[in-house]
């Protein structure tokens, strides 16, 4: 198991690299270059620019989250084979600077989704929740409540220029069943799996987030038979997953540690969180301690270090903690934490196998 660490780039996140370095255990930075629009091209020029910040500090740059897929591709408009001819070009870009692994997702419109970005835990730090009754019916209303709470901090995907198009996004999914998702994923996929191959790099789906349609938008990656699904749907070594556990732990059906035992050799890379559930279907993220949430993270790092994982890993979400202000979810104390947690499993159970 590699362990990596998300970092949103030089000015644009609150951690330094020089802070990462100082975390035990971390061999790579999770990067991605934020200023890109889906569907453009990331320049070798670009890419070299990071590669140079991240050598500087010895990390690998194995990992890119994301590299984000047009909306014509997810919709499956006349126009998607441009797109697809671009996403093409940034593999072969991103393979000489030597990446692995491209995380992305195909949710329709809103990427992860949560009512509240710095929700009171009690313990006087705050977490990312999600009250599910706000979630009902109108979509611009709760862009407008999360964007007015969010303390000037997006969500991925949540970018207010993006949010003030959403009816247009809104009717371009209008006739996309979920039929058609999965029939727009697989003609993504068999277009780029052969450039894949010859790049040596591992197209990773993230499951989607929450794992159920929101706005009566569809949602694929949402429980083990749907994953068991999209990895038949396209049967290669290179068709693999970013499995979050709280994605899918955002389910109480769902058991994690069964998908990972099940599928670990097309895990390419893992988020591991925790998430406390709540009996009417509301949920609040939580440190990465066991106990302190009910997805069975003991269970999940047993069933990767049973299954021989030799993929990229990183601590999701963390809380915010000690006054940190940071990007909702991505500061460094508690990520930090999370990655001694998650470490302090590995090895434990490296030392008693
Ligand atoms: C949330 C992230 C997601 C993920 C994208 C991948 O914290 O895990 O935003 O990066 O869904 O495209």
């Amino acid at each position: 198991m590699i362990m990596t660490f998300r970092w949103y780039g030089e000015g644009n996140d609150s951690v330094t690299l020089d802070q990462i370095k100082q975390i035990p255990g971390v061999e790579g930075i999770v990067w991605a270059l934020h200023n890109k629009m889906p569907g453009e091209v990331w320049e070798k020029e670009e890419i070299a620019e990071v590669k140079k910040q991240l050598d500087e500090y010895g990390f690998n740059m194995d990992v890119v989250e994301s590299v984000n897929v047009h909306d014509d591709i997810k919709t499956g408009a006349p126009t998607r084979d441009k797109y697809i001819e671009n996403y093409i070009q940034t593999i072969r870009n991103l393979k000489e600077f030597g990446v692995k692994v491209i995380c992305y997702n195909f949710m329709p419109v809103f990427d992860w989704t949560r009512t509240d970005l710095f929700h009171p835990v009690g313990d006087g730090s705050t977490a990312l929740y999600y009250e599910k009754d706000k979630i009902i019916d109108d979509p611009e209303e709760m862009a407008a409540y999360i964007l007015e709470k969010c303390e000037g901090y997006t969500m991925p995907g949540w970018e207010p220029e993006r949010m003030a198009k959403l009816k247009e996004l809104f009717a371009m999914y209008s006739d996309v069943t979920k039929e058609k998702l999965w029939e727009n994923l697989k003609y993504f996929l068999e277009a780029i799996m052969p450039v894949c191959h010859e790049c040596d790099i591992k197209m990773a789906i993230h499951s989607d987030d929450p794992p159920w349609d929101i706005f009566g938008l569809p949602r694929l990656l949402v429980d083990e038979e749907s994953v068991d699904h999209f990895l038949k749907l396209v049967d290669d070594p290179y068709n693999c997953l970013t499995l979050c556990s709280g994605s899918l732990g955002s389910n109480p059906k769902n058991n994690v540690a069964d998908i990972v035992r099940k599928h670990c050799d097309r895990i390419a890379f893992a988020h591991v969180r925790n998430v406390k559930h709540f009996p009417n279907g509301d949920f609040s993220e939580a440190s990465h301690r066991d106990c302190d949430g009910d997805i069975g993270i003991l269970d999940i790092m047993k069933a990767y270090h049973d299954n021989g994982f030799k993929g990229y890993m990183r601590p999701d979400h963390g809380r915010h903690i000690w006054g940190e202000k940071c990007r909702p979810g991505y500061g460094l104390y508690d990520r930090a934490l999370g990655i001694m947690y998650l470490l302090g499993c590995w090895d434990m159970l490296d030392h008693i196998s």
